[in-house]
Formats: structure tokens, sequence, C-alpha cells
């Protein structure tokens, strides 16, 4: 374990076995100072959204076709925020504060060159297992996307294997697009320094196009890691246009172009996307309170004290607060047993199945089709309502 420090080895070791030895949750399994992150679960649906004008640029696609294309673009945008960014800004994936129940974080990205404003709303909504969800929206251009996240691990020959739990429904102007997610493989652990790796297959299926994302890392289609290759067809009887198969391959935290139809055609090397062709933009996170201010359950003003002491290296305050926090939670918990009530969502309200992803599901062959939803109650906090 090269990156791991001399004097947490051994405890580097024990929880790479407790790993091996254990399935489930593994946010709630002890580690080492060296590999906590300072950022909250909360923080990640932000990933959607870092480049918002991609994500406007739906809102524009001339025809059905456009726009299917138009999606896959922003979510292939997203995938190196969602997958690496932590590699690049702390060297290593690391492992992310597990959020409260009912934990709250909210924030946007300006209006800027007319793209519209966009806002972001993500709430905890269980603790064992962790499930987030969330909502972004851009108003002005009839976009929302909706979804909730969990994650199913496993341990095999060495890596991580996560199989994410949830998916997302993507509103545009009424048009109903659904959004399933990728395999992760957490490798690199026995050196201490974890990166991702996304395997398998993911779909977007809507607007009378599917889009299939098969995921291969080193040495399948090419000996690169994060390859891609999407291919977008129209969907039986939806009368799409007479383009049969196109197909997308790349690298999807870099550069990806047309390899099949209509874009390949004219230029072998026509583009699809570039990804540092666009600044990523950080949300700009506000407080949900009348005033503007944090509430006791927004995740900066939650974790402040943790995450300070994770930044600084004061690993006896943050494990101090840490603990504070959980026991706080463990008491609210007991009380609630004890007066025979539950803890209310803020925001959604949850929901056995979701119509969307079996219709949706369904029209693209993919199982398993059932799945629950966390449905927005529409309430958005007074300091992100259009000014
Ligand atoms: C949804 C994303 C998800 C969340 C994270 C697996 C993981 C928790 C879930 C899937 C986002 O849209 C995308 C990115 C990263 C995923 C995390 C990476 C990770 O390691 C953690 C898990 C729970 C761990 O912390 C494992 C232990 C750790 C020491 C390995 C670095």
């Amino acid at each position: 374990g090269e990156a791991v420090p001399v004097a947490q080895r051994g405890s580097w070791t024990s929880f790479l076995k407790s790993i091996a030895s254990f399935s489930g949750d593994l946010s709630s399994l002890t580690a080492p100072p060296f590999i906590l992150s300072p950022t909250s679960l909360t923080e990640f649906p932000a990933y959607w959204c870092e480049r918002p004008e991609l994500f406007a640029a739906i809102a524009d696609a001339k025809d059905n076709e456009a726009r299917a294309l138009a999606v896959l673009r922003w979510f292939i945008s997203t995938l190196k925020d969602q997958y690496t960014s932590r590699n690049d800004s702390m060297g290593s994936e690391k492992k992310p504060l597990n959020p409260v129940l009912g934990e709250l974080f909210y924030g946007y990205w300006p209006d800027i060159n007319n793209r519209g404003r966009t806002t972001l709303l993500v709430e905890q909504v269980s603790h064992h297992p962790p499930i987030t969800a969330y909502v972004i929206e851009n108003k002005s251009k009839g976009l929302k996307l909706v979804g909730h996240n969990a994650q199913k691990t496993s341990f095999s020959s060495g890596s991580i294997i996560v199989r994410q739990i949830g998916h997302a429904i993507l509103t545009v102007s009424g048009t109903e697009y659904l959004i399933t997610l990728p395999r992760l493989r957490i490798d690199g652990l026995w050196y201490g320094s974890p990166y991702i790796e996304l395997t398998d297959t993911s779909y977007i299926v809507g607007g009378g196009f599917l889009s299939t994302i098969e995921y291969k890392g080193k040495g399948y289609f090419s000996g690169k890691s994060h390859q891609f290759k999407a291919t977008v067809v129209p969907l039986p009887g939806m009368g799409g246009s007479a383009t049969k198969e196109q197909v997308v391959e790349g690298l999807w935290h870099d550069k990806s172009k047309y390899t099949k139809g209509p874009h390949a055609s004219s230029s072998a090397t026509e583009s699809f996307h570039d990804v540092a062709s666009r600044q990523k933009e950080v949300v700009t996170v506000v407080g949900g309170e009348p005033d503007g201010s944090q509430g006791d359950f927004e995740t900066r003003k939650l974790w402040n004290l943790v995450a300070k002491g994770i930044r600084e290296g004061d690993y006896e305050v943050a494990s101090k607060e840490k603990s504070r926090i959980e026991n706080d939670q463990r008491q609210m918990r007991k009380d609630e047993a004890a007066e025979e009530r539950k803890w209310e969502l803020k925001h959604f309200k949850r929901q056995e199945s979701d119509p969307l992803y079996e219709k949706l599901g369904k029209m693209a062959k993919i199982s398993p089709p059932e799945e629950d939803y966390y449905e927005f109650l529409a309430n958005w906090p007074q300091s992100l309502v259009s000014n």
C-alpha cells in the first residue's frame, strides 16, 4: 500500500479485511483517516449539472433525434465529475461522509448566456440503507431531473463491486426519459489509492429513442481506461426518423466521436463530445431557511466541524464530532420509537413503484422493471424559488 501513510497501514489492512468479509452497507464501516473525504454523499447529485449549458441544450434540440443525442451528450458529460473528480481533487477516491436521515442540500447554477437558472434540492430519504433523493430543475427551459440513489456492494478479487439502485427521470417539456445507472468497480484498494471504473450497461429511454451505453475498462475496446460505446436507436412504433442506428465511442472522461450513422459518414473523426471543452461549474450552495441561512440538517452546517477536522488533519475533532452527530441520530430514532411516530421526509414521498420506470423500461426491455421511487412534493425552499 504505497499511498497509505506508514502509521495507518495496519488499520488499512484490517479495513480491507472487513470489506472482504462483509457485504451490504459499506458506509457504516470505520475507515482509517487518510481515506476519509470531507464531503457528504448528499452533495453528489450536483455532479449531474456541473456543465449547466449542456443540460440546457437538451431543451433547444430541434427534433426527437437531436434531443436523444443532446440527452446522451449531457449524460456522458456528467460521468467525469461523478466518478473521477475525487481522484482529481484529492488524489484518490475517498470514503464520503454518510448522510443522516433528513439531511438537506440546496443550491443553484446561475443564469448565464440565456441558459436559464438551474436549481438543486437533495434530501437523504433513508439512512439504513443510505438512499439519497434529488431534483434538478431548469424551469425556464422546461427541464426537470428527479431521481434517487442507493448502492448494493460486494467484494470480488480485490475490488469493490457497486451495483447502483435507483434511477432518474428527466422531463423535457412533458416528455419523459428514464435514466438508469452504471455499475462500478472500485480498484486500487490494495495500494490505498482507490479509483472507479464503470462496467456493464446503462440506458436512457424516452422521446422515441433508446440509448444503450456499454462501459469497459483497460484492454477491451482499446488499451485505455474509462471507455464507452453508446448505441442510439429509434424505438419501434414511435414513428422515429429513417435513421437506424447511431454509435458513439470514446472515453467518458475525455473525448468521444460518432463511429456509425449520419454524423459519422461525413468524416470518421466527427466529434461527439469533448469534456474538456466546457469548464466545470460547482454549485452555489444556499441555505433553505426562510432567511436564507442553513438549518441544522443542512449538509455544510451539519458536517462543518467534521469536514474541517478531516481537511486540516485534526482527526480527533473529526471523530468526536462525528460521534456526536451519530449519537444525536440514535437518540432521535429512540424518541420516535417511544412516541410511536416516524421521521417525516420534507420534500419527497416514497412510492412502492414507479409507473414511468415500468412503462419506459418495458419499451427498452430493461429488467428488473420493479423499482420504488421518491416523488418530489414540489416544495422548493423560498431561497430557490426564481425571482
Ligand atoms: C451516486 C457516486 C456514488 C453515489 C457513490 C460507492 C461509493 C458511494 C456511492 C455511486 C453518484 O451519482 C455517483 C460516485 C462514487 C460512489 C462512492 C465511491 C465509494 O467508494 C463509496 C463507497 C461507499 C465507499 O466509501 C467504499 C470505501 C472506500 C474506502 C473506498 C474509497
